[in-house]
This record gives C-alpha cells, sequence and structure tokens, in this order.
C-alpha cells in the first residue's frame, strides 16, 4: 500500500500543473527536472543544471537552509524574467 503514496502524490500534482496556466506548468516542470532525488528541494549541486540558478543560487536561498524550495525558486524565475525583460 504505501509503495503507492508518494506516485499517486506526484500524478496529483502533475494533474494540478496540468491544469494551472502553462506558464505555471513550466515553471514547475523545470523546479521538478531540477530535483533529481525528489526531495521537493533544489540542493546546490543539483542547481548545477541550471547556469543561472547556479549562478544565484546563495541569493535565491533566502532562508539559507543550503537548499531552494518551490517558493524559492518560484521568486528566482520571476526575477530572472525582470532581468531578461530589462535587457
Ligand atoms: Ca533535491
Ligand atoms: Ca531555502
Amino acid at each position: 500500500m504505501k509503495k503507492w503514496s508518494i506516485p499517486s502524490i506526484v500524478i496529483g500534482l502533475s494533474v494540478a500543473g496540468w491544469v494551472i496556466a502553462s506558464e505555471v506548468k513550466s515553471r514547475d516542470s523545470e523546479f521538478l527536472r531540477l530535483d533529481v532525488n525528489g526531495d521537493g528541494y533544489v540542493s546546490a549541486e543539483e542547481s548545477l543544471a541550471n547556469a543561472a540558478l547556479a549562478q544565484r543560487f546563495a541569493k535565491t536561498d533566502r532562508d539559507h537552509d543550503s537548499k531552494v524550495d518551490a517558493n524559492e525558486f518560484h521568486d528566482f524565475v520571476q526575477r530572472t524574467r525582470a532581468v531578461v525583460a530589462n535587457n
């Protein structure tokens, strides 16, 4: 029984992401892509897959727990987009 609970959550989140705006969906799938071990956080090591995030990892990790959660990643995406827009 227990081994089905995590896949069910993943499927549930995927479905939820699918019905939300495509911008949110792509943001979340990038977060999921970077979170290789699936613990819900992007570590400094995992951030290396995204050069922009790796560069700004210390600033993105606002609560200084050495990992980036979904909210911190969301803010990073917003700021990155703002930087791109200004260029
Ligand atoms: Ca992780
Ligand atoms: Ca953090």
